[in-house]
């Protein structure tokens, strides 16, 4: 018997944002966050929170409909090459992989390096247009497409592979230097950009950090919103389905093979009662992050218009999944996004608002700063110690490089809490320790 998932609940960290749309990190030990809008620009903020200034502002879009400034990424070795990759529709609403540099701010980008990888033509619809780039461990990007929108993917888009639309696409960014500053990677299946099809609209998906294993959020068309799942070695020339299927129905069989020819997502659930308009998923992470140890490894997803939050916890070794549901209202989650810590965060685009996930099982605080222990900001998630810490928490000492944790104020914790200061680090008490 499995036990049963954490109760998850939304604490709202950022208000005041226009339409934010997803969140991201940059990678590179800096701990900001970077909150990227729907109309273009990207803000970015302390580990704290607090605002440090516009970081980017894409020009030449078009927000109609489900368009917009859609996704960021920043280059596995962004510490080093400063680049960063956008993805959008543009202003004839065709949908756009640009790559930008950074300046000698590290807060603001310089908007003249900005240079377009690859133009994918999405005619007639404003709706449908993915989509999500990552980078994998090899060093690609990848990037998620919708099937050129409308209903039905009338073109049937999403089963040609010598059309980018309703794909996993992957580019290789390291191999050339001169325009169109990508090659496509020996080894995708199809010789060209495509990595894997049959996606309608992938508009949110993820790698796990812990083991690059794909999930990907499709946007289902009138009865199955649905999650799918693959390791990370067999996700290349998978076809996810549509529009042959919907979730595990079938929907057009017109042209299509055998049922074995597709691969079926790994939960699917029905659009929501009537009440809420129909519904829309919003494909999340896997948590791994350390605040929540009852979290780890419960894949988190949402549904944009009913609140409902999904919770999957994949077990490898028996191969299942494990799934329940919660309703957190309000509706409009439209991003989940990990902080370098890999504590997941979610985007409002409704409200306006940034949301940390909280659990409601025992809490780890991690202090991984450097100095004081009465600075919210030296812990993980700025999740600080209450002055008397709950029953059933533990309290890891993991200061930065070279830093060191210093207990300055007045501490209680009960009998039997486990406090573990890692190898090698730097624990001063110059205030009181009271065990209760
Ligand atoms: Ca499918
Ligand atoms: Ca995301």
């Amino acid at each position: 018997m499995l036990a049963q998932a954490p109760v998850i609940s939304f604490d709202t960290v950022i208000s005041g944002l226009s339409q934010p749309i997803e969140v991201v990190h940059a990678g590179d030990s800096s701990g900001r966050i970077f909150i990227v809008q729907k109309g273009g620009a990207v803000r970015v903020y302390n580990k704290d929170y607090s605002f440090r200034r516009n970081f980017l502002v894409v020009t030449g879009i078009s927000t109609l409909g489900e368009q917009g400034l859609l996704s960021l990424a920043f280059h596995p070795d962004y510490k080093n090459n400063g680049f960063l990759y956008v993805y959008y529709a543009n202003s004839g609403g065709d949908l756009e992989l640009a790559r930008y540099r950074i300046s000698a701010n590290p807060d603001s980008v310089n908007v003249a390096s900005r240079v377009i990888l690859k133009t994918i033509p999405h005619p007639t619809n404003t709706n449908h247009n993915g989509g999500e780039l990552h980078f994998g461990p090899e060093g690609y990007l990848y990037l998620s497409t919708g099937d050129g929108g409308g209903g039905g993917d009338v073109p049937n888009n999403a089963q040609n592979t010598s059309v980018l639309l309703g794909k996993m696409l992957r580019f290789a960014v390291d191999t050339t230097s001169v325009a169109p500053y990508y090659t496509v990677p020996a080894d995708n299946p199809f010789g060209n950009e495509i990595f894997a099809y049959g996606l309608r609209n992938p508009f949110r998906w993820s790698f796990d950090r812990l083991n690059y294993d794909m999930w990907i959020g499709d946007v289902g068309q009138d009865r199955f919103e649905e999650v799918n799942h693959r390791r990370y070695d067999s996700t290349r020339g998978i076809n996810y389905g549509w529009r042959c299927y919907e979730g595990g129905a079938a929907y057009n069989s017109s042209g299509c093979g055998p049922a074995a020819n597709y691969t079926f997502p790994v939960y699917t659930y029905a659009l929501p009662p009537s009440g809420g308009g129909s519904g829309s998923i919003t494909g999340g992470n896997v948590y791994r992050g350390e605040l929540y140890p009852d979290l780890k490894g419960y894949y988190l997803a949402a549904d944009y218009t009913s609140g409902r939050f999904y919770k999957i916890k994949f077990d490898s070794v028996a191969n299942t999944y494990d799934t329940s549901t919660q309703v957190v209202l309000p509706g409009g989650i439209v991003d989940f996004g990990e902080t370098e810590e890999g504590e997941l965060y979610a985007t409002n685009l409704n409200n306006g608002r940034l949301l940390r996930i909280v659990s409601s099982g025992p809490v780890h605080y991690t202090f991984n700063g450097n100095g004081n222990w009465d600075i919210a900001s030296n812990w993980m998630g700025n999740k600080i110690p209450p002055a008397t810490l709950p029953v059933n928490c533990k309290i890891i000492i993991r200061p930065s490089a070279g830093g060191e944790c210093v207990l300055n104020v007045q501490q209680t914790v009960p009998a039997g809490t486990e406090i573990i200061v890692e190898n090698d680090k730097q624990f001063r008490i110059n205030g009181n320790l009271t065990i209760q």
